[in-house]
């Protein structure tokens, strides 16, 4: 096993990484962002590294300081988190460089999936269902059109590098791709510095569903059931649960299935995440790739009582796994509601002090901090401060734990979501399964900001 972890991440998730290297015995190593001085993730850990300015290009999002940091303090391995350098193929090459094990999949299996077009053809080659579409970039507006034409209308114009939405329509003729080729073509050149786009047939109102595997370094795959995670806004995940309230014991079983023979096909080794677009008919598409831990992980790991850090630290470590699918039974039913520092009905964020924070508890109440009752909420990062993650033996038994929890929960001195995801959680629609992509647009219609 590894003697010292260097966590290059903040927050909640450097707070969770931290804590099962203490139960594993492992020495942690914190970096950190000026403005960060003070957060629970830097006292937390053994050692601590400032690397510069508030601004992510100059701390968190800087590989150089990273691994001088790694360097000066003699870490044997980085657990990158989510975001930042989490599924940089330029990070994890220099790492591997430098011989220092980069806690994911190798730099080119990163490289692969991080690239749309090139994970639709592994997978379809893999046998997984893929969207009906043209897996190849999309020289102009006219080769685009025709491929539209074959495919059917509606369709989806995607950038390859994309993902959150950035370089994607819908599109519903030949007049509208012709104008919203170029404009995507170009956002996708600047955002990603990649200008290769493609197109899909669109799918309707569909729900998002993701698989969580484990693959050991020895060709052992297995997967660990499902995340629900279609309650979003703007690409961003506001509530994810586990198992799926829409699926049934086939489709879900055909998916873990298409999961694992996609981790095989492409070499994957460590935890990753196959998301799946599914129909209204449980038809299921493959989606994209992720290669990191997800922010949603503990809906998961509560449903399977594992502790996929710990998991994915023995399989960086080239341990075998030891449990095989038939040892993976889910039990009871887990619910993840992310707690943002932001206007509840506008969704601008809300940074500023911190003045009060009482967090709800009792059985099946799991909450994941990365902020303590005096911090200071800044704009430079991502404005989730924390996770509640309530667990419950039905689905019923969950919701209620959330609402409870949900009305206990106290934050002073910045706005929440909270006001957002009580509503969320008191909807008949929600409280029926009805957990589709488009949930807060059609039914907490009038309550938000458009
Ligand atoms: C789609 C789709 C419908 N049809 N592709 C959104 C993020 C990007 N990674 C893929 N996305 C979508 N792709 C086809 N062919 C609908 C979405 C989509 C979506 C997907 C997952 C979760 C939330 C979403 C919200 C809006 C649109």
């Amino acid at each position: 096993m590894f003697q010292k972890v260097l966590i290059a991440n903040r927050g909640e998730i450097a707070v969770r990484i931290i804590r099962t290297c203490q139960m594993l015995g492992i020495q942690t190593v914190a970096i950190y962002s000026e403005a960060d001085a003070d957060a629970p993730h830097v006292k937390m850990a053994d050692e601590a590294y400032l690397l510069g300015g508030p601004r992510v290009v100059e701390s968190y999002l800087h590989a150089d300081k990273v691994l001088d940091v790694a360097r000066k303090s003699g870490a044997d391995v980085i657990h990158p988190g989510y975001g930042f350098l989490s599924e940089n193929s330029s990070f994890a090459e220099q790492c591997e460089a430098e011989g220092v094990v980069f806690i994911g999949p190798s730099s080119d299996v990163i490289a692969r999936m991080g690239s749309k077009i090139e994970s639709r053809k592994a997978m379809q080659a893999a046998g997984v269902p893929v969207v009906p579409g043209i897996a190849h970039s999309l020289a102009d507006e006219e080769v685009a059109v025709q491929a539209a034409e074959e495919i059917g209308f509606p369709v989806m114009l995607k950038a390859s590098a994309g993902g959150g939405g950035i370089g994607m329509q819908i599109v519903r003729n030949a007049d509208e791709l012709r104008k919203a080729f170029a404009g995507n073509q170009k956002r996708a050149a600047s955002f990603f510095g990649d200008s290769a786009m493609y197109i899909e047939k669109y799918i309707e109102n569909p729900r998002h569903i993701e698989i969580q595997i484990l693959a050991d370094k020895f060709g052992n795959v297995i997967h660990l059931w499902e995340r629900e995670c279609s309650i979003q806004r703007r690409h961003q995940k506001v509530l994810e649960e586990a198992p799926s309230p829409f699926l049934d014991d086939e489709t879900r079983k055909k998916m873990g299935e298409a999961a694992v023979r996609a981790a095989r096909a492409i070499g994957y080794s460590n935890a990753g995440t196959v998301e799946f677009l599914v129909d209204r008919n449980k038809n299921f598409y493959f989606l994209e790739m992720n290669t990191r831990l997800q922010v949603e992980h503990p809906v998961t790991e509560e449903i399977t009582g594992l502790d996929l850090v710990a998991e994915q630290l023995k399989m960086a470590a080239d341990y075998s796994l030891t449990m095989s699918q038939s040892d993976i039974n889910p039990r009871g039913y887990a619910i993840e509601a992310r707690i943002y520092a932001e206007d509840p009905t506008t969704f601008f964020p809300s940074p500023g002090n911190i003045t009060k924070l009482v967090f709800p508890d009792g059985p099946g109440v799991r909450n994941d901090v990365g902020v303590h009752h005096e911090s200071t909420v800044t704009p430079f990062y991502d404005p989730m401060i924390a996770k509640l993650i309530v667990k419950g033996k039905d689905r019923d038994e969950a919701i209620n734990r959330l609402q409870n929890a949900l009305s206990a929960y106290e934050v002073g001195g910045i706005k929440t979501n909270i006001p957002l995801l009580r509503k969320i959680a008191d909807h008949p629609a929600f409280q029926q399964g009805e957990t589709t992509t488009n949930f807060i647009e059609q039914y907490l219609q009038g309550e938000t900001a458009k």
